[in-house]
């Protein structure tokens, strides 16, 4: 009999874990990544389902009711994701009003990630914002951007122009920039809201001193985000680390001709 574990949606949501702490973005039960699953995806599961009771999930996504949803546990590590899947992972089912969650399949002994209301209110503003076409939002502690946190202004406009300027595909994989959250308490309805205010505007944001949050269409796509940032984040965590200035960079007007030859827009907050 097929297993919840054979459907290709699940196959790629553990390599993605596999993936994140092969780089070292999970240290102990640190992270977690949620996926919105199809309805073609759930049909071809749902006979192995079995529904535990209705729990709140604290905050309110109507845009969401009834959707189903894979995700990490709480308190679980995503190394033992490939190892334990059952116990490490899950599917849940939000009801009618997008109050409150099921779990349908796996969590053994858990419950959803601890930050479920970000995943959550971040899975709303990206399912209306694209019509339906992110799924993925991933949370990963990646080591430079969050070193970078501490020696950079807590700006948008100066973390994206820094990033960009270390590494040139980044304008090319991420021209609407990323944002920047302050120090908060992590877990809880206000760093879940202040969150989605950025994601209204990035698919990127950073959690200063924590990690980052990534939202995407798909595994590949939303990892490579997540990859392509933390990359040029340790490419200036090295040049900052070898001597305080630089001798040559990326300039304005090179960013100008690298949006025009690769067809992106970028905006000037971000260049100048
Ligand atoms: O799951 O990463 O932000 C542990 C965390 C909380
Ligand atoms: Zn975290």
């Amino acid at each position: 009999m097929m297993k919840v574990t054979d459907a290709g949606f699940v196959k790629e949501f553990i390599r993605m874990c596999e993936d994140g702490n092969s780089l070292g973005w999970h240290e102990r039960n640190g992270g977690n990544l949620s996926y919105r699953i199809k309805s073609s995806e759930i049909s071809s599961v749902s006979d192995l389902f079995s529904y535990g009771e209705w729990k709140d999930i604290t905050v309110s996504v109507p845009g969401l009711a009834n959707e189903y949803f894979l995700v990490t546990g709480s308190g679980r590590y995503f190394k033992n994701v490939i190892l334990r899947p059952e116990e490490s992972i899950g599917i849940i089912q939000l009801d009618n009003k997008g109050d409150k969650y099921r779990i349908v399949w796996g969590l053994e002994n858990s419950k959803p990630t601890s930050e479920l209301p970000t995943h959550l209110m971040n899975h709303e503003t990206k399912k209306i914002l694209t019509n339906g076409e992110h799924r993925v939002i991933y949370h990963a502690h990646t080591t430079n951007v969050i070193a970078l946190t501490f020696v950079l202004p807590l700006k948008d406009e100066v973390f994206t122009h820094k990033l960009w300027e270390m590494a040139t595909e980044c304008p090319v994989v991420f021209p609407d920039g990323v944002g920047v959250v302050e120090w908060m308490v992590p877990g809880g309805r206000d760093i879940a809201l202040a969150t989605r205010e950025k994601m209204k505007e990035y698919d990127l944001v950073v959690w200063a001193h924590h990690g980052m949050f990534a939202s995407g269409p798909d595994f590949d796509t939303t990892f490579g985000l997540m990859h392509t940032a933390e990359k040029s984040a340790e490419i200036l965590v090295k040049v900052l680390s070898m001597r305080s200035e630089m001798l040559q960079t990326i300039t304005d007007d090179d960013f100008r001709n690298l949006a025009k030859e690769f067809n992106v827009t970028l905006k000037e907050k971000f260049i100048g």
